[in-house]
């Protein structure tokens, strides 16, 4: 039998579903993965703060979180690997009125994507960028990835991985993201949470989700069960979760119009808006 959205959605509180399309149900991922777990969490937050789903913008990379776009009803761009924010960053700035998500693996955000990270982060734009942490590159086999912690078993590191791993709440605050938050996928509500507050953020704001690879990374490292992993997980981050830094910002758009508006008064050209 076939799972529609409204079968998990169970009894109360279905507003959400109508950012799912359930024709594409049931989705790639694994039994036991941490992504649909995002995803309920942001089609919920998404139902909460109202943009119709044409209102909103979802873009993404390539990886198990990269097909995520194909499951909601909004606006989407399947892009390369890595790019993901590239893409977000042009909607944004051609369309403002736009929410524009980006959902992301710790690959795509912050290895091959590394340097698109860094510049969305300084340029403060009003886009969110979801990041589903696993660890490894989840889709091509459990490869290691940035956020590989030094130590762990993967495909390409069989004997332990030599190499440090970033912090990306850290890395991406230094390079100038202006809200910065971490969840879990052991713990929807704070996810859910944690969005409502991104969502409503002006700047760039950028949500970590700590989540599981039972299939590969949980596997390599004897991590048990999915529960057992997302329950682990959650304690591993105990104290280390929510909304970990913020700063006021009118961000990338309102600045940019702003400037433009300005220019074109001192230039008798009021009134014209290109
Ligand atoms: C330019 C380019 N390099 C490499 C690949 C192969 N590739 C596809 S997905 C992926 C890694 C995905 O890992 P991650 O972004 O963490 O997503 P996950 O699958 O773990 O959700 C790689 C290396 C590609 N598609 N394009
Ligand atoms: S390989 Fe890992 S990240 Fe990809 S769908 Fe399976 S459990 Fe999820
Ligand atoms: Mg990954």
């Amino acid at each position: 039998m076939v799972l529609t959205a409204k079968d998990i959605a169970g009894p109360r509180d279905r507003g959400w579903l109508r950012y799912l399309r359930s024709d594409t149900f049931p989705t790639f991922w694994c039994a036991g993965c941490g992504n649909g777990v995002i995803m309920q969490a942001l089609a919920r937050s998404l139902a909460a703060r109202g943009p119709a789903p044409e209102q909103v913008a979802v873009v993404t990379g390539i990886g198990c979180f990269g097909k995520a776009d194909d499951y909601l009803t909004t606006h989407s761009l399947h892009g390369t690997h890595g790019r993901a924010l590239g893409f977000a960053t042009g909607i944004k700035a051609a369309r403002p009125e736009l929410v524009v998500i980006a959902l992301m693996g710790d690959g795509d955000c912050a290895t091959i994507g590394g340097n698109h990270l860094i510049h969305a982060c300084r340029r403060d734009i009003g886009v969110l960028a979801v990041v589903s942490n696993n660890l490894n590159y989840g889709m091509t086999g459990g490869q290691f990835s940035a956020t590989t912690p030094e130590g762990s078993i993967t495909s390409t590191s069989p004997y332990g991985h030599v190499e440090p791993a970033f912090d990306l709440c850290a890395l991406v605050q230094g390079a100038g993201a202006s809200f910065v938050a971490r969840g879990t996928c052991g713990q929807p509500a704070l996810l859910r949470r944690l969005f409502d507050e991104a969502l409503a953020h002006p700047g760039f704001a950028f949500v970590e989700v700590m989540t599981a690879c039972p299939t590969h990374y949980g596997r390599a490292n004897r991590q048990g069960d999915a529960p057992k992993m997302m329950r682990g997980i959650a304690e591993a981050y105990r104290g280390k979760t929510g909304v970990l830094f913020r700063r006021e910002t009118a961000g990338f758009s309102s600045k940019y119009r702003a400037l433009q508006t300005a220019r074109k008064a001192a230039d008798g050209r009021v009134g014209e808006t290109r």
